[in-house]
């Protein structure tokens, strides 16, 4: 097993150069703070920017930091300050983070930016093919590195990646208005893993997959070429243990021992015992609903004025991307706020809001943590929100209330807090209130449990959990489905071949010998496919057949002229040598006037669905509509039909995004054994992409060598991962 490698845009370590020597300083943020704990372990390497530009940085002294860096278990990456501005404080700054966080209107589309993000992210890909082995694992961390992933795959196919996004991935909605939404997309799934905080923004991103990228997804896993990506919640925690020590440490402090910040809100305490701190934490940013949280603070005292005096907001903001235009804005914003309903509100004895606008030492924020009665938390959108799990695991005594904005990710696992819509001061109002009055047991009562869960799920688990799976990922990959032809197997399949007295050949058509079309009257034969089967067709003792569920019409014009052997429509239709064809199998078809009415108005409810009518099937297609909805549709029309064919002889086929209504009797499989038992054949073959074919690869005994195109599940023994390859294949026989 070879090492852990983490990328993130910041190092957890911040460089300060004064008077030639090197100060290493702790950054702010939630992923320095998470994931420290998991660095700290083992063998690990992290990769990231100092925060230093190359121009800040003398050259004489590079090798210092380089060697200051690494007593950390870190490298750097050199960025210019030219490449910062257009990689972290433009695209990522000015175009991702607001969008991936709903606000559009502060989203920049600028080509410039993109340039230099893609230009930085690979970069870093190049620091990481440069420092790692194959069998190091590569964990790339958020929205700034979106497509380092697949930079790296490109040169490590074999590399274990995992992706972990720390902000909301938004919906597709929100997302298509990307104009390098789909290079985004490839960009995260280079990656073998990719994990989110909470299952919305993991559905979100599915559906951006599916819909924009037109991929295969089945529950949580994506289909790409020969590859199956993984995606999955990991809500992030805290490291519960250094708050709530902290907390411990905190209570047991002589008065002598006290921070002057305590002092203070011990003076407070003293002088009104009874009113309350309220207290809210959050970078400086938009997202965090400062302003909006503000106007509602204004909102509560002039609905319930008796709380004048009694109660007091402490606000700390922390100093954050202060280089964007935006947040100079937001800063103002606050400033006068604040201001203004302080100068409006306050009396000789209290103030209603305390403001700092400063980044504290940790020890201060847990003497704020442990003094604030109330933890008043409103985003409007945040990926998860680590302050609230932190105010949590500082109350030593289990008491305190903590109101939590809907739209923090934290918000899924933190039930027992007093949930709240951010845009509703009504609600907030009234929440605020209950707040304060709420009997201690109650607070006991809820704060226990979120204890309990925090304690456990905390950021080495989190952090474990996510290498776990993504070394399963790597373990389960190999073994998921059917074995992959090698060269090594391809030698002996045509070796085999060779050697074989009489072959026997089944070959479905549409996703195994040509891709599918959005019109399947247009995915008719080419050039190349026709020499490639009378090719086939002409070797002696060899006896080929195309195998499909397509109607005999269709086959018949584009094949009868070669004389291809053809079982069609599932195995109902046969056709030797280029006669005419002959029925297989005696089937009815007189289920199908009351089948059809209702493929019709499937048809009608689902736009760019249509129906495929055979002699003696129907078949309901919905390659063209909208993904999501055609799978639901789908899983509708399964219910409608299972109903209403009951135990009769007709059954469903969920084919490759079509389902076929058709006799019970009448599948590839009965038909390919059926054709077996015509002669003495020692090698017998059938390749097929979909369900209807996994009959054929039931059926064939064992000795037979199956084939599926793509990944999916499968009865095949071995698979190939696209159309191309099958033909690849196939001209081996041709030798
Ligand atoms: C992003 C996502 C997601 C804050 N002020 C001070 C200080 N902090 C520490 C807190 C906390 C961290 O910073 C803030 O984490 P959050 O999760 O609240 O928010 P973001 O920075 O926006 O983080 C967020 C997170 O990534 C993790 O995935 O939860 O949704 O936006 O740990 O304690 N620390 C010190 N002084 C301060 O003044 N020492």
């Amino acid at each position: 097993m070879g090492k852990t490698i983490i990328i993130s845009n910041r190092l957890p370590v911040q460089l300060q150069i004064s008077n030639g020597t090197i100060n290493a300083i702790p950054s702010v943020g939630g992923l320095a703070t998470g994931m420290k704990s998991v660095h700290s372990g083992g063998e690990s390497l992290w990769i990231g920017w100092s925060g230093l530009t190359n121009e800040e940085t003398p050259e004489e002294l590079e090798l210092d930091i380089d060697k200051a860096l690494a007593e950390h278990g870190c490298a750097k990456v050199k960025l210019t300050a030219s490449e910062v501005d257009g990689f972290y404080f433009g695209f990522s700054n000015r175009t991702v983070w607001p969008l991936f966080h709903y606000f559009m209107e502060y989203t920049e589309f600028e080509l410039d930016f993109w340039d230099t993000y893609k230009a930085v992210n690979q970069k870093f890909a190049d620091a990481i093919i440069e420092k790692s082995n194959e069998d190091d694992t590569i964990w790339v961390h958020d929205y700034q590195l979106m497509l380092v992933p697949q930079m790296v795959r490109e040169k490590r196919p074999d590399t274990s990646i995992g992706f972990f996004l720390h902000i909301p991935f938004p919906s597709y909605e929100i997302f298509r208005t990307m104009p390098w939404r789909v290079e985004v997309l490839e960009g995260l799934l280079g990656s073998d893993l990719i994990g989110f905080h909470t299952y919305d923004y993991e559905r979100h991103f599915l559906s951006s997959v599916r819909r924009l990228l037109g991929l295969d997804v089945s529950f949580n896993e994506i289909y790409l070429d020969n590859r199956v990506i993984k995606v999955d919640s990991f809500p992030m925690g805290i490291d519960y243990k250094k708050f709530k020590d902290a907390a411990i440490a905190h209570d047991s402090k002589s008065i002598e021992e006290r921070s002057d910040l305590q002092e203070r809100l011990d003076s407070h305490k003293a002088s009104a015992p009874d009113t309350k701190l309220i207290l809210s934490i959050d970078r400086l940013d938009y997202s965090k609903g400062i302003a909006k949280r503000i106007n509602a603070f204004e909102y509560f005292l002039n609905k319930y004025p008796e709380y004048k005096e009694k109660v007091r907001l402490i606000i700390l903001a922390v100093p954050s991307r202060s280089n964007v235009p935006q947040y100079q804005l937001l800063k103002r914003e606050i400033d006068e706020l604040v201001g203004r309903i302080n100068g409006e509100l306050s009396t000789v004895n209290w103030t209603p809001i305390w403001y700092f606008y400063r980044s504290l030492p940790f020890n201060s924020l847990i003497d704020l943590y442990t003094s604030s009665d109330i933890a008043w938390l409103t985003p409007l959108r945040d990926g998860m929100n680590l302050v609230a799990k932190e105010y949590i695991a500082t109350r030593t005594d289990k008491t305190g209330v903590l109101i939590l904005s809907e739209m923090a990710g934290s918000a899924y696992e933190m039930n027992e807090a007093l949930l709240i819509n951010p845009n509703n001061f009504e609600e907030q109002a009234d929440t605020l209130r209950q707040a304060i009055h709420m009997p201690k047991d109650e607070q006991i009562a809820r704060n226990s449990f979120l204890q309990n869960r925090l304690e456990r799920y905390n950021v080495e688990v989190w952090a474990n959990e996510f290498m776990t799976a993504l070394n399963e990922k790597r373990d389960v990959g190999k073994a998921y489905v059917s074995e992959k032809i090698s060269t090594a197997i391809l030698d002996s399949m045509e070796n085999q071949y060779t050697k074989a007295k009489k072959r026997l050949l089944f070959l479905d058509y549409d996703g195994t010998l040509v891709g599918f079309h959005k019109d399947p009257q247009k995915a008719s034969p080419d050039e190349e496919l026709y020499a490639l089967l009378d090719q086939l067709q002409q070797q002696e003792n060899t006896t080929l057949f195309l195998i499909s569920g397509r109607d005999k019409q269709t086959f018949g014009k584009w094949f009868l002229p070669k004389k291809y052997n053809m079982i069609v429509e599932h195995g109902v239709w046969i056709s030797k040598n280029g006669e005419e064809f002959k029925m297989l199998e005696q089937v009815k078809s007189d289920w199908m006037g009351k089948i059809r009415p209702v493929l019709e108005s499937f048809v009608d409810r689902t736009p760019g669905s249509f129906i495929e009518e055979k002699n003696y099937s129907l078949a309901w297609h919905y390659r063209n509509t909208d993904p999501d909805f055609g799978e639901k549709r789908a899983t509708e029309l399964n219910t409608v039909l299972r109903s209403l064919i009951g135990n009769d002889d007709i059954s469903v086929l969920n084919g490759n995004k079509v389902m076929e209504v058709k006799s019970s009797n009448v599948n590839k499989g009965r038909a390919a054994v059926r054709m077996m038992a015509d002669d003495d054949y020692d090698f017998v073959f059938a390749i097929g992409d979909d369900w209807t074919d996994e009959f054929m690869f039931q059926e064939l005994p064992d000795s037979a060598v199956t084939v599926k195109v793509g990944l999916k599940k499968t009865h095949a023994k071995y698979h190939v991962e696209s159309t191309k390859r099958v033909r690849e294949l196939l001209n081996r026989f041709t030798q």
